[in-house]
């Protein structure tokens, strides 16, 4: 068991962290500037009602520390499946405030947005003017209205996360596409077909991870993501996809493929990274509620975007 409190920011923390065990964890808060180290056999309720003991009630942010075997096995993962999921990699202690903050910018949507009729897909009303017509499918330009979700979209825990997946050291944010919040509302939202993300984007090579955090529950009744392990890695011919690049059901190919399909049930506060290669798609949100997530896209630096295309249009922002 190993046991440290010491002021935030300090290098020895990292240091101690990556080398203890897997189940380190760090919890910051209290009293201000402290963070508490902590790797035992405890479980992540047990160390939290540890720290919250020993920093006096408060504690304001919560994670865990992974070590190098961990980080290895992750991109291992990523490299197989085409995505890996981290459990409760979204602060709870700012979800409530990212949320209310959307919330505040969907009554009435606050441009830029895109709209359930302006994609078409099924499910979708068939004009602004029909009822549901005005329903919002994603907030756009995220990084430019949330700066919380900003923060986190650049911070040094998802900069690490995507290093290790990437195998690069010098990574960024894409503001040209996604950089946004998902918005599915029950009733009039769509559902998106089998598809790669890599038809929005024009890089030099097709290598990008996006990064989608669960800001409330996602399953299939909401419309949780569906991946199909693998893709990522598996080549092609155009004729299996549509004209507008959705994977099509009716191809024999296709079939065996379709039935490999694996649903990302999420919870609030999950994070799932996953390549722009992997086959995926959601359901409509057959709940009552409105589904939240924001979604973030990442490149090597040293990945560029072609000039002219709408992958250029706006300049990416390097992590530090
Ligand atoms: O409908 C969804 O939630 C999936 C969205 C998606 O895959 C996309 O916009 O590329």
């Amino acid at each position: 068991m190993l046991l440290a409190l010491q002021f935030a920011g300090s290098s020895l923390l990292r240091s101690i962290a990556c080398h203890a065990r897997s189940e380190a964890s760090v919890a910051s808060g209290g009293i201000a500037g402290w963070q508490l180290l902590f790797a035992g056999t405890c479980t992540g309720p047990q160390l939290l009602l540890l720290s919250r003991f020993l920093i006096s009630g408060t504690v304001i942010h919560w994670r865990h520390v992974m070590n190098l075997a961990e980080k290895r096995s992750l991109a291992g993962q990523f490299y197989e499946q085409g995505f890996v999921i981290r459990r409760g990699f979204f602060p709870e202690t700012i979800r409530n405030e990212v949320i209310r903050s959307i919330n505040g910018q969907l009554n009435p949507v606050l441009a830029p947005a895109e709209f359930e009729t302006d994609v078409g897909y099924p499910g979708a009303p068939s004009s602004r003017g029909t009822t549901g017509g005005m329903t919002p499918r994603r907030l756009l330009a995220a990084c430019s209205r949330f700066p919380v979700l900003r923060d986190f979209a650049l911070s040094s825990d998802v900069a690490d996360a995507i290093r290790e997946l990437l195998g690069e050291s010098a990574i960024s944010l894409a503001q040209a596409h996604h950089n946004c919040v998902m918005t599915k509302a029950p009733d009039h939202s769509s559902a998106t077909l089998w598809h790669q993300d890599v038809r929005y984007w024009s890089f030099d090579r097709p290598e990008l991870v996006s990064m989608w955090v669960a800001l409330g529950d996602e399953n299939l009744q909401n419309g949780c993501l569906r991946v199909i392990p693998g893709s990522h890695r598996q080549e092609f011919d155009r004729g299996r996809f549509d004209h507008a690049l959705f994977l099509r059901p009716d191809v024999p190919e296709n079939k065996p493929l379709l039935r490999s399909a694996h649903p990302v049930e999420l919870s609030a506060g999950d994070v799932l990274f996953f390549h722009c290669r992997l086959l995926h798609a959601a359901g409509s949100n057959r709940s009552d509620q409105v589904k939240l997530a924001g979604v973030f896209t990442y490149h090597a630096t040293h990945n560029q975007p072609i000039p002219g295309t709408r992958s250029a249009q706006y300049q990416s922002i390097e992590l530090s």
